[in-house]
């Protein structure tokens, strides 16, 4: 199912339902290696969701800014691999949204525990703005907020629910965009908690 949500941003709904299960098992593979961290922001505030990546590169928070490093601070270790079963399915929602010739080499992901929320923000760290941005959603539903290219622009709210797979390019790359505070709730494959996973390509 696919919907359109703005110009260049497509919502494919439920398109990694199927392999939810998996995935958040590759998840917890990544975590054993690259544990879930509160980054700190430049300006010092603790973020409420929780990160870690896999990939070549990940992205990272801290006094000194914001950036992609090719070791994770923590561990002083590369970030694991992006399971090859996550990158091409990346691939092909990126297809699915228009865009053939994405090779991501970043794979953020969030822990958002109850509560949680990430303040409206653009993604522009990344060097090459042609390249989409996928977003796979698991676990408790979010309210997603997206505005325009002005933080003050009018938002529209869309919920993200388990296997919900978002792709972000064209017009809508530099849009403002958000989560609202996680709502308690339960999810049989994440208990109380909802995991995001965008993919990027870098180069
Ligand atoms: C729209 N993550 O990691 S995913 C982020 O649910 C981030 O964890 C949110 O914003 C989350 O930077 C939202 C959807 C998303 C991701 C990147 C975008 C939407 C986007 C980049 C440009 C426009
Ligand atoms: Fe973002």
């Amino acid at each position: 199912v696919r919907e359109n949500l703005a110009p260049g941003a497509v919502i494919l709904r439920h398109f990694v339902l199927p392999q939810a299960r998996t995935i958040l098992a590759q998840v917890a593979a990544v975590v054993k290696c690259s544990p879930f961290r509160h980054m700190t922001t430049p300006g010092g505030y603790g973020m409420s969701v929780a990160m870690t990546n896999c990939g070549d590169y990940g992205w990272v928070t801290d006094r000194q800014g914001y950036r992609y490093s090719d070791e994770d601070p923590l561990t002083g270790k590369p970030w694991p691999p992006i399971a090859s079963l996550l990158y091409q399915l990346a691939v092909a929602a990126a297809e699915q949204g228009g865009f053939s010739d994405f090779q991501p080499n970043v794979c953020l992901i969030n822990r958002y525990a109850i509560g949680a929320k990430m303040s409206l923000h653009q993604d522009k760290d990344e060097k090459n703005f042609t390249y989409p941005i996928v977003s796979m959603s698991f676990g408790l539903p979010a309210v997603f907020q997206f505005g325009g290219l002005s933080r003050s622009d009018t938002v529209q709210k869309c919920l993200l629910t388990q296997g919900d797979v978002v792709v972000w390019g064209g017009a809508s790359r530099l849009a403002y965009h958000g989560i609202l505070p996680v709502k308690a709730g339960h999810h049989p494959d994440t208990e109380d908690c909802r995991i995001n996973l965008t993919f990027r390509q870098i180069d």
